[in-house]
């Protein structure tokens, strides 16, 4: 950014506005950059406009650097890899600051720590604060980037503006968010949430920088203040500690607003079927990160004559219009996909999606000028040489290191989706029939099951367990609670979240059905029971034949409605143990479902809608008279 010429125009404070006309700014914009200017003393002000012409020229100056290199076998895609400390979100420094700890988080057994969001009081956070950001990007230029959640101007949107000193974040926010000046004329006196964020490494520089990787992994801050509508992340890069849209905004402080306002902002993929009669069904799905959201949200259907279209693979904000149906948008404006396991037979359609224009972060790299992860080695010639994200050499079948970090990720635009749905930014939002919860279960959890009632699919929601993934900084296979999905991403008290949910049900509204689907259960041998990806579908064709209410293929049992043997299309498919795929194994339930009660004693505590721990009796006890399940292993 040193190279950046100053045609200084305005100042604020001693800070040179050397892109854009601050004097036109809304007032309350204003206001804003100059509070960031006063705390963080950069050397100059930009103001993104989002344009094309933009982001070359940061891609341009950030490739001279070294931060960016080209992927020369396509057309504008670049690769970043990031210092090797900073390539995930860490849970365990992510805030929410309110006056009541209680509005934050849920009343937790003493002595038990709680895992359903970190509370800090103003207090400590300004403290915090105060320890961070005080001239903090010294020496560096402060981007201001106006961005709509949602299309621009749609009743559903909502607007930020965040402040920044990282241009990657910058590049970044403008495939996945909607960059525009004209968020400033929509805006005028209206509110928008504050987003601030700094990389914390004022100039000159202290210590070395990695991997051209500026970032301050001993201060990492992530604060979330919903009832100020204000976000403050210090420290890290990383897409979900940096782009402040997503996570931070879209799930954590509309999560906030959404309870206020009566909606939904959830951790779910938004898509919709086609069948062969040309009927159209649109669902919502929420399973924890990398759990597969992006490749359902793009499946490649095995059944002939299926369409799929994808809406949006990780955000939903969702409402009931005035005539009682849900309605959904995707309030993002691309993806941040998970890179390694995607390949042309898992995922076809991303494969297409970042061709062009697209920014891969901490993955390897080709001599041929391509992307390089795990997954990929069958349709990478032989003949090329690999370095991985860290830059060394990786030899096939060789190396024991990765070539691409874990939570390696690839940032595309929506709308190079090829299935992406003519109505993916319709301000108007698609109509949901049903809503799908799910994570990694490899024991004990069926395909899939139909909740009884809305009140009993908050309750499975509530339920949603998964294995760890590398999204965030945990270690190890072993099992965690993701309630909803949304374990990370909590803006207030889970207690009151469920109940948020609960209270959404009114005479009128058509509620959607409710699922519970795993693809991940494995056979006594270890291997998968299901073949997933593609063959989802199947899956998918029985929802929404459920949808239809076709109660021939549905069969009543303690964990909800499962399908009835044979109503699933299996045709064309390998043997599959269909009796061990639907089974319910007695014992593990009961503990499941012991364990799952201990859960919310301990993390949710009185904050917890009773009918959920009825609802969780009940299915104990339908478990307890159940001799078909004590039958099955
Ligand atoms: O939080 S990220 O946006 O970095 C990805 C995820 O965990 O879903
Ligand atoms: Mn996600």
């Amino acid at each position: 950014e040193d190279d950046m010429p100053e045609m200084t125009v305005e100042r604020v404070h001693r800070a040179p506005v050397i892109k854009g006309d601050f004097k036109l700014l809304p007032k309350k914009v204003k206001n804003f950059i100059t509070h960031c200017v006063h705390l963080m003393a950069p050397r100059g002000i930009y103001i993104s406009d989002g344009s094309k012409k933009e982001a070359d020229e940061f891609i341009q100056k950030l490739t001279e650097k070294g931060t960016l290199t080209k992927l020369t076998a396509f057309k504008e895609n670049y690769l970043c890899c990031t210092d090797p400390e900073d390539t995930a979100r860490i849970e365990s420094k992510t805030f929410i600051v309110t006056s009541n700890k209680y509005d934050a988080v849920p009343h937790v057994k003493e002595g038990v720590k709680g895992i359903l969001g970190r509370w800090m009081s103003h207090e400590d956070a300004a403290r915090e604060m105060s320890q961070r950001f005080p001239n903090c990007m010294t020496g560096r230029m402060m981007y201001v980037i106006p961005f709509s959640m949602g299309p621009l101007g749609s009743p559903f949107s909502k607007l930020g503006i965040q402040v920044t000193d990282s241009s990657y974040v910058l590049l970044s926010m403008r495939i996945m968010t909607r960059v525009s000046l004209k968020v400033f004329d929509v805006l005028r006196d209206g509110t928008f949430v504050k987003c601030i964020h700094s990389l914390g490494c004022p100039r000159p520089i202290q210590g070395r920088v990695k991997n051209h990787w500026p970032c301050n992994p001993e201060k990492v801050i992530i604060a979330h203040f919903p009832e100020q509508r204000m976000i403050q992340s210090f420290g890290s890069g990383y897409g979900g500690n940096s782009l402040l849209g997503k996570k931070c905004f879209a799930l954590r402080i509309a999560g906030t607003i959404a309870r206020d306002e009566g909606w939904l902002a959830e951790h779910m993929l938004i898509m919709s079927i086609t069948t062969p009669q040309k009927e159209e069904y649109f669902i919502a799905a929420a399973f924890p990160s990398a759990c597969g959201k992006t490749n359902l949200a793009m499946l490649n259907p095995t059944l002939p004559d299926y369409k799929i279209h994808c809406i949006g693979d990780d955000i939903a904000w969702m409402r009931f219009d005035k005539l009682g149906t849900l309605v959904a948008i995707n309030p993002e404006h691309g993806f941040f996909g998970v890179a390694p396991g995607t390949n042309s037979k898992t995922n076809p359609i991303a494969m297409r999606c970042f061709e062009e224009n697209s920014i891969f972060t901490n993955v390897g790299e080709t001599s041929d000028g391509k992307y390089f992860w795990e997954g990929l080695q069958d349709e990478t010639p032989r003949d090329v040489t690999i370095k991985t994200w860290l830059g060394k050499d990786w030899h096939r079948g060789k190396s024991t290191e990765l070539a691409a970090h874990p939570n390696s990720r690839f940032t595309s635009p929506a709308k190079q989706c090829p299935i992406m749905h003519p109505k993916w930014d319709d301000p108007k939002g698609v109509p949901i029939s049903a809503i799908l919860f799910g994570g990694r279960r490899p024991k004990g959890v069926p395909l899939v099951f139909e909740a009884r009632s809305w009140s009993h699919g908050v309750m499975i929601g509530a339920c949603v367990k998964s294995e760890c993934t590398a999204a965030a900084e945990f270690k190890g296979k072993s099992i965690m609670h993701d309630p909803m999905a949304m374990r990370p991403f909590l803006g207030y008290n889970f207690g009151h979240y469920l109940q948020h949910w609960l209270d959404l049900e009114e005479p009128g509204r058509q509620m959607p059905k409710i699922f519970h689907v795993n693809w991940f259960r494995l056979g006594e041998d270890g291997k998968l029971l299901w073949p997933g990806f593609g063959e989802n579908i199947r899956v998918l064709d029985w929802i929404i034949r459920r949808c239809d209410n076709d109660d021939s293929i549905a069969v009543d049992s303690p964990v909800g409605l499962l399908p009835r043997p044979g109503s699933i299309n299996m045709d064309g498919l390998p043997p599959i143990d269909e009796s061990e795929l639907l089974s319910l194994p007695k014992q593990y339930w009961l503990e499941d479902i012991k364990e799952n009660r201990t859960f919310l004693e301990d993390q949710v505590g009185v904050d917890t809608p009773p009918i959920i721990f009825n609802l969780l009796e009940e299915q104990e006890k339908a478990f307890r008279a159940n001799q078909q399940a004590t039958a099955q292993k």
